[in-house]
């Protein structure tokens, strides 16, 4: 068989070569079929080669007995299948290795769990909603929406109950946002933990959500917006997720009390059918089957608050209240796990956020932080939304360490790993936004590592 076919079901591609025991069997294939797809998919590039030339260089020239271009297939000549009767469409079937999956690296629980997203499978800045990723403190519901309600109190002139019908009546907006849980990449602050960035960053998922900002509802409940100083968002699942959020956030009129998500209803998994999107805020804030929110002029402090995404300090205290998403950005390809099949042109790829604004600017470096370039970065450059950046790359065959850095519009600069540290100790869990580094070694493969 040819080596560019598709074999085992799956699209080869590099972002497809990932090690390890999630598609071992995709990786094992490529390096069994290394030497063919070399010749046939790259071309090499000579060492020190201008960019133009080697990306010129990665197209074959025509005759070299290519069945899959000299032969016209079966599906160039036969009828192909018919329009959906019914039924929602799915992917590619040779697109299944991008999954969702749950991390080596943590326990095997089925509810109070979470699946990570396939970054280094993603293009552009959405994340599908079938791969976004999951966080649930007590498994996931398909809430009946004639039943969801929500309601609203505390400091308000009158108690409000909205149905998702009186909801999806009122003035909508639709806003492309990032959210990030608060533990993501978490489990590096002590060392290199897991191999792909599925697994070190995949606890990011970024959408177009839909839905009614939260000042119109807590207007017409009469909020006092003088006196109120925080809300607190309540869950309808088993968790009874309870988060405090400032009302500065509301007022600004971020905060959304979303039903859409990527241009239809959320996904059960996501809180259908009402969640609360808080913009540049950790995860949890992101209260999921919302059904209270309560006004008051003080934080609540409740058990989420006081025992989870909380910072151990060196001093012994903890650091609570954490919630801004600090900028930070990694390289989606090449990434740990993947495979590069010769030295040549490479597309560096990957994506940079702030909780605090847009991104400014991101520059990558192929030597471990010693130069530096400045990536271009893909439109729509949006607030505390995804941005992806690209910057073209010639590897000569070399070790190659890599990494990327963002900063955003307040001026703030992505730390180092031993910059974190210095701040925040040995012992954090949550908030890790230090600059991620990728080693390439001589035979083409990434992997996860830390620079002292
Ligand atoms: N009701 C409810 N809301 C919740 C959670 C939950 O378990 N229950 N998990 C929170 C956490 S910790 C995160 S990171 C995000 C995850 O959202 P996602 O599952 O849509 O990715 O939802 C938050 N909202
Ligand atoms: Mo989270």
């Amino acid at each position: 068989m040819n080596s560019n076919q598709m074999a085992g079901g799956v699209r080869k591609a590099p972002e497809n070569f990932v090690r390890g025991g999630d598609v071992g069997t995709v990786f094992a294939e490529a390096r069994a079929g290394r030497r063919t797809f070399i010749r046939n998919a790259f071309a090499a590039a000579a060492a020190g080669a201008a960019a133009g030339t080697a990306i010129a260089q990665n197209a074959r020239n025509v005759g070299e007995g290519d069945p899959n271009i000299l032969e016209l297939p079966a599906h160039s000549k036969g009828l192909g299948q018919p329009v959906a009767v019914e039924g929602y469409g799915k992917p590619s079937k040779y697109e299944a290795n991008v999954q969702r999956r749950q991390s080596p690296g943590l326990t095997q629980t089925r509810q109070a769990s979470v699946s990570f997203a396939p970054l280094q499978s993603l293009f552009g800045i959405v994340t599908p909603s079938g791969l976004h990723f999951e966080r649930h403190h007590q498994g996931w519901w398909d809430i009946d929406p004639s039943r969801h309600r929500l309601m609203i109190n505390g400091m308000v002139k009158t108690n409000k109950v909205f149905t998702m019908d009186e909801l999806m009546r009122l003035p909508s907006v639709s806003r492309f946002h990032f959210i990030e849980c608060g533990a993501n990449t978490g489990m590096e602050w002590g060392n290199v933990a897991v191999p792909t960035v599925q697994y070190t960053h995949g606890m990011i998922s970024c959408s177009e959500f839909t839905g009614v900002p939260l000042i119109t509802l807590l207007e017409m409940a009469g909020a006092d917006l003088k006196k109120a100083r925080f809300i607190l968002a309540e869950g309808a699942d088993g968790s009874s997720m309870t988060r405090t959020i400032p009302v500065e956030l509301i007022t600004s009129g971020e905060v959304l009390v979303a039903y859409g998500q990527n241009g239809e209803m959320l996904r059960p998994e996501q809180g259908y059918p009402l969640r609360l999107v808080v913009p540049g805020v950790q995860g949890v804030s992101w209260v999921k089957y919302l059904r209270r929110i309560e006004v008051g002029d003080q934080p609540y402090a409740t058990k989420d608050e006081a025992v989870h995404y909380i910072d151990l300090m060196p001093d012994g205290q903890h650091r609570q209240y954490t919630s801004i998403q600090e900028c930070k950005s990694v390289v989606t390809t090449p990434s740990g796990g993947q495979m590069l099949l010769d030295k040549g042109f490479y597309n560096i790829t990957g994506l940079a956020w702030s909780g605090r604004g847009k991104v400014k600017r991101v520059d990558v470096s192929v030597d471990g932080g010693r130069n530096w370039r400045t990536a271009r970065l893909e439109g729509p450059v949006l607030s505390k939304c995804l941005t992806r950046f690209n910057i073209d790359w010639v590897w000569d065959g070399k070790p190659a360490l890599i990494q990327s850095r963002a900063m955003d519009d307040t001026g703030y600069v992505q730390p180092t790993y031993q910059q974190n540290r210095a701040v925040r100790g040995t012992r954090s869990i949550y908030h890790n936004n230090s600059i991620q580094s990728w080693a390439l070694r001589e035979d083409g493969e990434v992997v996860n590592v830390q620079l002292a």
